[in-house]
């Protein structure tokens, strides 16, 4: 490990948390907090780590992840540990992102959307209206093409084990939407990354990136009229009691990830990489549960508390306003676009 490098994790580790100062002192291969004999890799030894999520402990995701934990601790006697942060404890996803390239955060839930500023493949999931359902997602998420992308993370230091449902996500605003042409003007927080800047562009708004964290307080004081959402976000951060006018519109399908670090990755033995990947793949299931009682809960909320919904009929007009963000980027994503519609039934 470079000198420079090497201060920097000794920094974060002081910051973040003991497991990291081990990490840090690597080369024999130690991963985070280790005991056991020194062998060249994880096998046999115990090991702790740690899954950020931005989201709160009832959340679909946190679920996922905390059944995730739970199966790669069945699976190895005990000897692997997870510990869960929610509630974005660890920091935004972007900064979380960083942190888990470095090898100072283990493992990380997060979205494709700020995910794609990392991982340029992972932007398809940013494009407008792309998937007819969520059938349509989940068979382009299982088909070759889909694993394919996670696999891409390998080259961005971070290790793509499984994705998450995260449904369709809809505007909503402080401000009445009744048509498409309604948004023109409004300041819309979106997710960060430029497929996103250019959306917004295309239908006339003002895009304002920002952190998921800010944005109840950036709707509650006016910085930005309107954010878009899958309705459990909607709901669980409150957006719904301060953006009350939601047009259900399902712009995109932005799937989740759970990745681990590369650097931690590349240290543990075959054993435990295959313990860690198969307990990944198995928590999808209680995810998707999860996910489908939550947002039948969120929109039944949503209707008891005064939102005005307007449900999107025809999304054509939606389609044709943002066919030159498709344009654009249609050469940067054309053999996945096309393995997208080779999903459709
Ligand atoms: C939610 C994702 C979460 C993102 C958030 C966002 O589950 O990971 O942080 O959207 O809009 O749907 O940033």
């Amino acid at each position: 490990m470079k000198k420079s490098s090497k201060r920097l994790t000794v920094v974060l580790g002081t910051v973040l948390g003991s497991s990291l100062i081990l990490a840090a002192c690597g080369g024999n291969g130690d991963t985070a907090k280790t005991s056991g004999s020194s062998k060249s890799n994880s096998e046999g030894k115990s090991l702790s780590f740690r899954l950020a999520d931005a989201h709160p402990d009832n959340y679909p995701t946190v679920l996922g992840d905390k059944k995730f934990a739970e199966l790669v601790n069945k699976k190895s006697n005990g000897r692997i540990k997870i510990d869960v942060f929610a509630n974005g404890q660890l920091g935004d996803e972007k900064s979380v992102i960083e942190q888990v390239q470095l090898g100072a955060v283990e493992f990380t839930r997060v979205s494709t959307g700020p995910m794609a500023e990392f991982s340029k493949p992972l932007g398809v999931f940013s494009l407008p209206y792309i998937f007819d359902d969520s059938e349509h997602e989940w068979r382009f998420l299982n088909s070759d093409k889909g694993q394919e992308l996670l696999k891409g993370l390998e080259s961005s230091k971070m290790v793509g084990l499984a994705y998450y449902d995260s449904g369709a996500r809809s505007f909503y605003s402080t401000k009445p939407i009744k048509k498409v042409e309604d948004l023109k003007g409004q300041k819309i927080r979106v997710q960060q990354n430029q497929i996103n800047i250019d959306l917004m562009n295309a239908l006339g708004a003002n895009a304002t990136p920002m952190a998921y964290g800010e944005v109840f307080s950036s709707l509650q004081t006016g910085v930005i009229d309107a954010a878009e959402n899958n309705t459990p976000s909607y709901v669980s951060a409150n957006h719904y009691q301060v953006a009350k006018n939601l047009i259900e519109d399902g712009h995109q399908r932005v799937p989740e990830v759970v990745v681990a670090s590369k650097a931690i990755w590349d240290k543990l033995s075959a054993k435990d990489k295959k313990i860690i990947q198969e307990a990944a793949k198995e928590s999808v299931d209680t995810e998707r549960k999860e996910w489908d009682k939550m947002e039948k809960d969120s929109e039944a909320k949503i209707k008891d508390s005064g939102v005005t919904i307007v449900k999107v009929k025809d999304v054509e007009p939606w389609q044709k306003k943002v066919k030159p963000v498709i344009d654009k980027y249609r050469a940067d994503y054309g053999d996945v676009l096309d393995a997208i519609d080779k999903a459709r039934k």
